[in-house]
């Protein structure tokens, strides 16, 4: 690329990004003003991006790697878990994009999936995320931080330790009902889901037999979060706005199990239930 052309390229790749930081920064987090080189023009990591159905499964990609400051904690106990996003120069990332009403969700889910936590962190000035979290259990747990940055969405995963005697389960049997954490039932309609194809899981939920009114939880009907028993790959899934109860859809990249975490709210208080799905 000749000079004129790459600076021309380098200032309207500043403009966008003051121009959207300044807009989305004064929303919640302080305005972040750290320039990119040229190298992050996006048409490459779109294309790329969209090629990805499972996410999760590397600390570091396209240019971006998550640095967990507390790799192990204390069972049983309230402890502060901390990490930072970093760019290619070793620079924490500061001007994320709100996506979910979020710039951050973190899942803590254990290895052998029978824990789930889903956080939202809070940044300080320096780049750094905490949160509070306890994890009664020992174990192997991979914590995921799940972002949007330059309009590109980004799953960054770590392992944490929990130390103790560990007690791994192995997962559930497919059930087409679960009781959410705060004692809704929840049904779970889906097709036979195949490898490679779209699919559509559709969650109604029941209390005492009636209908139970959800509110919208994170800008949808709910939130689901798809692992892939043995590696804990992260499935991207989209909501769907039409039909009833809520709706995503869903691309299983191959066959296997997977666990499906579905959070939805119902006055005020955010339900998590699990699903076991099998996929030939
Ligand atoms: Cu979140």
């Amino acid at each position: 690329m000749s000079s004129p052309v790459k600076l021309a390229a380098y200032a309207a790749v500043l403009a966008a990004l003051f121009g959207g930081g300044a807009v989305a920064g004064g929303a919640i987090d302080p305005p972040s003003a750290t320039p990119k080189e040229d190298d992050m023009s996006a048409a490459g990591h779109t294309a790329e991006q969209q090629a990805h159905p499972v996410r999760g499964l590397a600390v570091a990609d396209d240019g971006m790697r998550v640095e967990l400051a507390t790799p192990e904690l204390r069972r049983g106990a309230t402890e502060q878990l901390r990490f930072r996003i970093l760019d290619e120069r070793g620079h924490a990332v500061r001007d994320f994009d709100v996506e979910h009403e979020r710039r951050m969700h973190l899942i803590v889910a254990r290895r052998d999936l029978t824990a789930f936590q889903h956080l939202h962190p809070t940044m300080a000035a320096d780049g750094t995320w905490s949160a509070d979290v306890r994890l009664d259990d020992a174990g192997s747990y991979r914590v995921f931080a799940d972002f949007s940055y330059d309009d590109e969405p980004v799953t960054l995963a770590a392992d944490l330790r929990v130390d103790g005697p560990a007690d791994l389960r192995a997962l559930p049997a497919p059930q087409t009902t679960a009781v959410s954490d705060g004692g809704y039932d929840v049904r779970l309609d889906t097709p036979a889901t195949r490898q490679g194809q779209e699919s559509e899981l559709r969650f109604t939920v029941t209390k005492d037999g009636r209908p139970v009114d959800t509110e919208p939880y994170l800008g949808a009907g709910g939130h689901l979060v798809a692992l892939r028993e043995g590696d804990l790959a992260f499935l991207h899934v989209h909501p769907t706005e039409h039909g009833d109860g809520i709706g995503f859809e869903a691309t299983f990249p191959s066959t296997g199990a997977y666990r499906l975490f579905l959070q939805f709210q119902v006055d005020g208080e955010v339900q998590t239930v699990a699903f076991t799905q099998e996929v030939a």
